[in-house]
């Protein structure tokens, strides 16, 4: 068996009340082997991704409150340095490189959890928003629910599959498509909607990415989009998508903008019996379209939430076998704020990943 040095503190970005301002702190205390419970294990991490749920999260603009004092992040990958006594049938040893995502853990029992909807489980635990996630050095996580990473799979390359992947990846599953069929994907150049571009593909989808600016054009283009819509240029994005489908709309939207506007367009731009994926998450806005037309050209309407731990074990082995790559940077931890400001005003096109080895 490995043994491994803990340390008593750590750095961690921490955000003290929601909205305050995120501070870099090298004191943040670090839990010790003697102090886990049951089923719970210490992973020291290489590296998390920053979602805009992250953002969310500090600013406070969702109807769910986070705790406070909040660590952010829910894309973490690194090892287990230490696992709780008395922890019984563990999946998962001392010394496996292993991945954080946004369920941390779930009860595994209740009628959610035995459907495979454990992310609705009501004693889900929630990295990054109702306990400790990924924005420090050690994170205390929980044998039946970290995900094992592919062996030779980079843990920076593997990271944001753990939320944006993993949530794209289940989105397109259950988005109703056939391959040859017309999907269109709002947000297309963000972290989630870069993902779902390529997932799209691995499907044999005709993907319409909707988004902003040269970068994220380029970059959708690249990852195999037949069409971009530029949503801050075009005139009509219903009728542009109607028109690159050949009048009828298109098949599918999984829409990853947290825009309503976006919501709306693609109820309108969809063909009878087309599905919209709900998955971006504006706090506090309605859906807002035709309760008519939804009847009159079947359409389906359904909410999508990050995925379950199947879900992420298929998402990582198409990402790890190469088939979908995440876009990425990599920053130091203290460069977070930095990335928020970014993510905030759009600027970010595929993912920042921050290295938790780097002073
Ligand atoms: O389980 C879930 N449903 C889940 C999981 C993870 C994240 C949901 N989310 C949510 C996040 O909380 C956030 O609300 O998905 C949303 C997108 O997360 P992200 O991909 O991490 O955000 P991003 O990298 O900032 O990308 C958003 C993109 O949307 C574009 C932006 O330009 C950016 O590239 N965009 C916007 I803002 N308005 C748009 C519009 N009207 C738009 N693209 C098309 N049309
Ligand atoms: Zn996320």
């Amino acid at each position: 068996m490995p043994t491994y040095n803990i340390p008593k503190t750590q750095k961690a970005a921490v955000v003290e009340k929601t909205g305050a301002p995120l501070q870099i702190r090298n004191d943040w205390p670090v839990k010790q082997q003697k102090d886990l419970a049951p089923g719970e294990c210490l992973v020291k991490l290489d590296c998390s991704g920053a979602c805009h749920t992250d953002l969310h999260a500090a600013i406070g603009d969702w109807p769910v409150p986070p705790v406070t004092p909040l660590i952010g992040g829910h894309e973490g990958v690194g090892i287990i340095v230490a696992i709780g006594d008395n922890t019984s049938n563990s999946p998962v040893k001392l010394g496996d490189r292993v991945g954080i995502k946004w369920l941390a853990d779930s009860c595994l029992n209740c009628e959610h959890c035995r459907k495979g909807r454990e992310q609705n489980c009501p004693h889900a635990k929630l990295s990054g928003y109702t306990v400790d996630g990924t924005f420090q050095e050690y994170v205390v996580s929980y044998v039946n629910h970290v995900t094992p990473i592919p062996e030779g799979f980079p843990s920076d390359a593997a990271a944001s599959i753990l939320c944006a992947g993993v949530t794209v990846y289940r989105a397109i599953k259950y988005s109703q498509t056939n391959p040859g069929d017309w999907i269109v994907l709002p947000g297309a150049g963000g972290g989630l909607g870069h993902l779902s571009v390529q997932y799209a593909r691995v499907c044999g989808l005709r993907v319409i990415a909707i988004d902003t600016g040269a970068e994220k054009k380029n970059l959708c283009l690249k990852l195999g989009a037949e069409k971009f819509i530029d949503f801050k240029e075009s005139k009509d994005i219903v009728a542009d998508v109607r028109n690159a489908t050949g009048g009828e709309g298109a098949h599918a939207a999984v829409v990853t903008s947290s825009a309503p506007g976006g919501y709306t367009q693609a109820t309108e731009y969809l063909r009878s019996g087309g599905t919209l994926m709900c998955v971006g998450l504006p706090g506090d806005s309605k859906l807002v379209t035709s309760i008519f037309f939804t009847v009159f050209k079947s359409l389906n309407i359904l909410g999508s939430y990050v995925g379950n731990r199947q879900d992420a074990r298929e998402a990582l082995d198409i990402a790890a076998r190469g088939d979908v790559k995440v876009h990425f940077s990599v920053k130091p931890l203290a460069e977070l704020k930095s990335v928020y400001d970014g993510m905030h005003h759009g600027t970010v096109a595929g993912r920042i990943v921050l290295d938790m080895t780097k002073k």
